[in-house]
């Protein structure tokens, strides 16, 4: 099958070095330009969000989406599932990133059933392995959509619904098993919901004890089929929820080692989540690289004036230049990379 492309007028972004005044073309990031020993693209390691850049239509909270995606008939069928990919791919090509990372429900439709999600999503899957074949772009992590659906109103692993819980952890199940077939570096799991509004219906114990035996079995899951990509937990201290049980990098810490879970994951610092928790984005990293668990990067950031995960991008030299210090530091990456969390402008 021939694609048109997307972006017909749009070549591979270039390097022309700082001096140069063309706006598509990088001007200080050279991917194989080495760097203490190693190429540029190997020590960044560069991802694209599936879910900003193809599925977020850029609403906020007071106004709905405004992104113009022409490609993109807007339904939920299969097959404009599968028609993203290769704009995304496209995409992926031309900006010479070499990672990506989605949710199982950014990449195909949610359907009736969990069979009939699952099938779609195998559907999908098929044509992501056939693109990954042929550009050689690679996953950096793959994850389950635990918070859109309104099953998820009051969390998945802490959900107060047993069938809540169960359908989550079939859903992590599938999750993780498309990412070991797409050769996924890692899995995230993002607590989305699991949190609380008010202890007046809240047993907190109970809760943090379900979502550590939900990461428990996935731990499980992952031996069993032979999965070797690292396990990582995303901590956000709020929205949706008051109280997310992940909260920071040391409540995440505390967790791991409480439920017996800390040799099976690392964490992945997200930037807008550091400065959400009250903390900067360094005293993240650092608190996750002092434990041995820095694993991956969500590279956003928030705004100083507002108080929400707003997911831009990050432009703030000196703020960059210190996270990457900290990794040089920590002999840089293995199986993370710089994730953009980061909704396009
Ligand atoms: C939301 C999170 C989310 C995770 C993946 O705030 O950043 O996007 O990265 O579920
Ligand atoms: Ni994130
Ligand atoms: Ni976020």
């Amino acid at each position: 099958m021939v694609r048109m492309a997307a972006f017909p007028d749009i070549p591979r972004i270039p390097y022309e070095g700082p001096a140069s005044k063309n706006l598509l073309a990088f001007r200080h990031y050279d991917a194989n330009e080495d760097v203490e020993g190693k190429p540029m693209r190997e020590h960044l390691r560069f991802a694209v969000a599936y879910w900003h850049t193809m599925r977020n239509p850029l609403a906020d909270p007071f106004g709905v989406g405004t992104a113009r995606m022409p490609w993109d008939d807007g339904g939920n069928s299969v097959e404009t599932a599968r028609n993203r990919v290769g704009v995304f791919f496209e995409f992926l090509e031309k900006l010479g990133a070499d990672f990506y990372c989605f949710h199982d429900r950014d990449v195909a439709p949610e359907g009736a059933t969990l069979s009939e999600s699952n099938a779609m999503l195998d559907a999908v899957v098929e044509v992501l392995a056939a693109e990954q074949e042929r550009t050689g772009k690679r996953l950096l992590w793959g994850t389950a959509c635990l918070f859109v659906h309104p099953r998820y109103a009051h969390g998945a692993a802490t959900s107060p619904s047993v069938e809540v819980f169960a359908y989550a952890a079939a859903q992590v199940k599938k999750a993780i098993e498309i990412t070991h077939r797409l050769g996924g570096q890692g899995y995230v799991f993002w607590g989305g919901r699991e949190g609380y509004s008010t202890l007046l219906n809240t047993d907190m114990r109970r809760e943090r004890e379900h979502l550590a035996r939900l990461l428990h079995m996935a731990v499980h899951w992952k031996r069993e089929i032979g999965f070797k990509g690292q396990f990582y937990i995303e901590p956000k201290p709020k929205e949706p929820t008051v109280h997310q049980y992940d909260s920071d990098a040391a409540g995440c810490l505390n967790f791991l080692r409480e439920f017996d879970l800390i040799d099976y994951f690392k964490l992945n610092i997200e930037a807008n989540h550091a400065t959400l928790a009250g903390h900067t984005f360094e005293h993240e990293l650092m608190v996750a690289a002092d434990a041995d668990v820095l694993g991956s990067i969500d590279a956003n950031r928030g705004d100083p004036l507002l108080g929400w995960d707003t997911d831009q991008f990050p432009m703030s030299l000196y703020e960059t230049t210190k996270v990457m210090l900290l990794l040089l530091k920590m002999g840089g990456f293995s199986t993370g990379g710089l994730n953009f969390d980061a909704k396009r402008r």
